[in-house]
């Protein structure tokens, strides 16, 4: 669909030199991933559901994923997280399809249905996939940074992370490792305030996060991480500085999640006015009010991105319920590496 006033360039996009047409696309990804998170909730919770084991929500940190997927180089960049991972996978690129069977544990899923909410991969993409260990993916994604640096290709590796892991030692030893290589990584940490109950305030001594990257000599800051460009400018910085070869960088992403830990949270820990607050600071809306400003996006666009992200998602629900499971004569494969194969 045509961008709405193309005649009008907006004032102030060299912050993030995206198009127009760019911009229209990073609202509209930042609304099909909302969309397919809450109609994951739906799945999950009626009865007879086809969604179980563990399954952490994405809704309300869109710009992260989003604002990084708009400066990744595809086919050299990679990137990492945790468990939390569907919206960075979509982001990516991942068909809305292979994520929704994933979930529902069929063969047409992104990890051909074993991995589940928490392990989503797509190692063309450069996607090393959601990790359910906090903390523990974070030396692996300090070593995909090594290769980009060991095959001098300009390539970076994001690796994201929660708040919950900064106290982890793996996090400290990738950063400190990083930064004496030189190695092309960006760590971001998804700071949502709270580890599954625990708030920031209750499990760190040094309330402002960014404060750890100086321990490791490089540069680190405070990120609006509702603000989808914000998060594009720092993180291209970022990037910038270690396509150059001058190494890594700290970023912590202020954000919020809207909805509990996991599928079993029921978010006691939280009070109607904290929600409130956050749901004016919802980072859709955010941009949303931008494009419109600057005469990018007008109430019919909008409406033919909501009919579309619908589309897709009630696409990938059909697809979904349709695939079959796993052949039992699967059990064993792609589950380590084959050339440790498991048979007898
Ligand atoms: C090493 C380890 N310890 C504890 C857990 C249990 N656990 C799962 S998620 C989580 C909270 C992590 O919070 P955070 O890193 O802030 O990420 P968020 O869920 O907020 O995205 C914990 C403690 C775990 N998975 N791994
Ligand atoms: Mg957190």
């Amino acid at each position: 669909m045509a961008v709405v006033n193309q005649v009008q360039q907006p004032t102030d996009l060299p912050e993030t030199s995206l198009s127009p047409q760019e911009t229209r696309n990073c609202l509209r990804m930042m609304m099909l991933i909302r969309r397919f998170e809450e109609r994951t909730y739906r799945e999950y919770t009626k009865p007879g559901h086809h969604i179980g084991g563990f399954c952490h929500l994405y809704s309300g940190q869109e710009a992260v994923a989003v604002g990084l997927a708009a400066i990744y180089h595809q086919g050299k960049d990679y990137l990492i997280n945790g468990y939390r991972d569907h919206g960075h996978a979509l982001a990516l690129g991942m068909e809305p399809r292979a994520a929704m069977a994933e979930l529902f544990g069929r063969a047409t899923g992104c990890s051909k249905g074993k991995g589940g909410s928490m392990h989503f991969f797509q190692a063309q993409l450069g996607n090393l996939g959601g990790h359910g260990i906090v903390g523990g993916h974070i030396p692996l994604g300090t070593g995909a940074a090594f290769a980009c640096s060991y095959k001098k290709n300009a390539g970076v590796c994001f690796t994201l992370f929660g708040d919950g892991a900064l106290n982890q030692g793996a996090f400290n030893e990738s950063m400190n490792l990083a930064s004496l290589w030189k190695l092309p990584c960006i760590f971001i940490c998804e700071n949502n305030g709270v580890a599954m109950g625990t708030q920031v305030v209750r499990s760190s001594a040094e309330n402002d996060l960014a404060k750890r990257g100086s321990a490791y000599a490089m540069p680190c800051k405070n990120v609006d991480g509702n603000d989808i460009d914000a998060v594009i400018s720092a993180a291209r910085e970022a990037a910038d500085r270690a396509r150059a070869g001058n190494g890594p960088s700290y970023l912590v992403m202020n954000t919020y999640r809207f909805r509990g830990h996991s599928m079993s949270d029921p978010l006691q820990y939280r009070t109607k006015d904290e929600l409130e607050r956050a749901r004016q600071n919802d980072p859709i809306l955010i941009y949303e009010k931008r494009l419109r400003s600057r005469g990018i996006i007008d109430d019919a666009a909008l409406q033919q991105i909501e009919h579309e992200v619908a589309d897709i998602v009630n696409d990938a629900v059909l697809f979904a319920e349709n695939s079959p499971y796993p052949d039992l004569s699967e059990l064993y494969t792609n589950v380590l590496s084959e050339t440790y194969p498991l048979q007898k």
